[in-house]
């Protein structure tokens, strides 16, 4: 018996204890034997060797329980050890993401207009052709459809060309004062250099009382909002033409890569042009049912707005999703 007391003490692991305490207490263990040999002793002594040999096996239980206990604090202390991570060191590469450039540009224009309490307004993509065009002063046939030839379902539906759609549905479900903005991803039948069949606008508009909006208004927002984005840049104005407003303006800023000295980007003008705005048409009233009130209304291209900022020179590699660009903006 003394034996097994020393190997259950000197036993070196969780598995070899186990295999002891198999050989000691399992069914053809050592304990079993003993109790067996029993049957063949005299009568009289039997009392006190069953007695002797619970003592043994209430003793040896005993030892086994501590040693088991012990191995294994042991065997996890060691774990832990081998297995320690160090949460504080550096690693050699983070895999945190960024935002894609368009939409931290798309965040900064917004992060202005919100400044100056103007409402975010989002919509659907897919538009019919009152929203998108009819409403607009855009009838059927008209030679501005041309240059917004966009991808048509079924049913007059489509894929909306500029956001001004949800202009058109802000103001049929609201009433004046409007000040808001529409920022999302519209669709032309366009692709080349400078055009790709997806990109993102963000268009304003401005409705109060007739009379109470004017140019001046719509001049003095734009040139504060461009200062903002594009830093100390001189600003004009061209008059332009839009079927939804009137008059309508072209924006240029002075050109950001020879600071009007005139380069290729700006083809030697010194000049870049960044929007498009106007007093909105009261042609667009009417289609919404807004009686005497004036308002103004303005609309800009976002990867154009990004290709500034951060001096990119080619549209597409925008849209090509590659690391290497990205990168370079985190
Ligand atoms: C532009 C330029 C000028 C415009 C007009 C409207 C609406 F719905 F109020 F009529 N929304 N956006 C607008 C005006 C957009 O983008 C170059």
């Amino acid at each position: 018996m003394k034996e097994w007391y020393n190997k259950i003490n000197e036993a070196q692991s969780v598995d070899a204890l186990e295999e002891i305490r198999i050989a000691v207490f399992g069914k053809k263990g050592i304990l079993a034997a003993e109790f067996a040999k029993m049957k063949t002793a005299p009568n009289e002594q039997k009392a006190q060797i069953a007695k002797d040999l619970n003592n043994h096996k209430t003793a040896l239980m005993n030892e086994f329980t501590a040693k088991k206990i012990a191995l294994q604090t042991q065997e996890l202390q060691e774990a832990m050890k081998a297995e320690a991570i160090d949460v504080s060191m550096f690693s050699t590469k983070s895999s945190a993401g960024a935002l894609h450039p368009v939409m931290e540009t798309m965040d900064r224009i917004v992060e202005y207009f919100s400044s100056m309490n103007f409402a975010v307004k989002t919509g659907q993509i897919v538009e019919d052709d009152f929203h998108n065009f009819e409403a607009l002063n855009l009838p059927k046939y008209h030679p501005a459809r041309d240059m917004q030839d966009t991808f048509y379902f079924k049913d007059e539906m489509l894929l909306r060309t500029h956001t001004s759609p949800v202009q058109i549905r802000t103001m049929l479900e609201s009433k004046p004062p409007i000040r808001m903005i529409a920022p999302g991803a519209v669709f032309r039948r366009d692709y080349d250099l400078t055009h790709t069949p997806m990109f993102h606008q963000i268009e304003g508009l401005l409705v109060d009382e007739e009379g109470k909006v004017s140019f001046a208004n719509l001049k003095f927002i734009l040139e504060d909002f461009l200062k903002y984005m594009f830093g100390d840049v001189a600003v004009r104005f061209r008059p332009s033409f839009f079927p939804f407003t009137e008059p309508s303006a072209e924006v240029d800023i002075s050109c950001v890569f020879c600071k009007g000295e005139g380069c290729r980007v700006c083809s030697h003008t010194g000049w870049l042009e960044v929007l498009g705005c106007g007093i909105v048409d009261q042609n667009v009233f009417k289609a919404v049912e807004y009686k005497n009130v004036s308002g103004y209304a303005f609309g800009l291209g976002v990867e154009r707005f990004a290709m500034l900022i951060h001096q990119i020179g080619d549209l597409r590699s925008l849209f090509e999703g590659d690391i290497k660009l990205l990168e370079q903006f985190q």
